[in-house]
């Protein structure tokens, strides 16, 4: 099994996969295309089915999207709690992951992932606020629910899928509640997360639309 994903510092998409693959201890190798460089948009074209990253191969079968890379993963090892065990909770987890998919487009456009950068006092917060005030009651909510430290109590795929989001707030240093900041630091102590997140420190090229001091601030 391989998977193709961007930059580790910018490609939130590509985490999110590569978590649960290394969390729940999946054998897989990874390649990198860079979201960064001369025709790199050309190398995606050719190298994906949607010109996008993450994409998942498995033998003949080739998964372009990220929700449904999780789901097969799910699939894969039914003994494995990708998503939590208990139905109800499953359903919770995977109505946030197809929340984080669809929505908290403010907070995703003003605020990119940038791993190794430290933007304090930069975000409009008026503008985020809407977003963050969803983050906690939906992911405050989840956690008073399980006690955590992760959404469901273990980690899970919902925990992946909103890892982007820890990364957004620590990055920018967006005003967060306790609970909320214990999760994020469950999450950067997260082995898997803390694997990914080393790799990405290494990384030395710049992508221009994702780094706040040279992206389009019209939004
Ligand atoms: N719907 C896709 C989104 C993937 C996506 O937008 N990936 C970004 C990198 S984080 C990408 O490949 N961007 C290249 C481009 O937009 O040209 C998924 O869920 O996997």
């Amino acid at each position: 099994m391989k998977i193709l994903i961007g930059n580790k510092n910018y490609s939130t998409w590509s985490l999110r996969p590569w978590l649960v693959l290394r969390h729940f201890g999946f054998e897989f190798e990874e390649e990198i295309l860079k979201l960064n460089g001369e025709g790199w948009k050309q190398v995606f074209k050719e190298r994906t089915p949607t010109g996008t990253v993450p994409v998942l191969q498995d033998g003949d079968l080739e998964i372009p999207e990220t929700i449904a890379i999780i789901e097969y993963l799910a699939d894969l090892r039914p003994d494995l709690a990708v998503w939590p065990k208990d139905m109800k909770q499953r359903a919770r987890a995977r109505a946030l992951a197809a929340e984080m998919h669809a929505g908290f487009q403010t907070l995703r456009s003003l605020c990119p992932m940038n791993l190794r950068a430290d933007h304090p006092d930069r975000i409009d917060l008026d503008k985020v606020a809407p977003n963050l005030h969803r983050l906690e009651s939906a992911l405050g909510g989840a956690l008073e629910k399980s006690g955590g430290p992760f959404l469901f109590g273990e980690f899970s795929a919902a925990d992946a899928m909103f890892a982007p989001v820890a990364a957004r707030i620590r990055t920018y240093h967006l005003p967060v509640s306790d609970t909320l900041q214990q999760w994020i630091d469950a999450i950067y102590a997260l082995p898997a997360f803390q694997d990914w997140y080393t790799a990405a420190l290494q990384e030395t090229d710049i992508v221009p639309q994702d780094e706040i001091d040279m992206m389009d601030q019209t939004n």
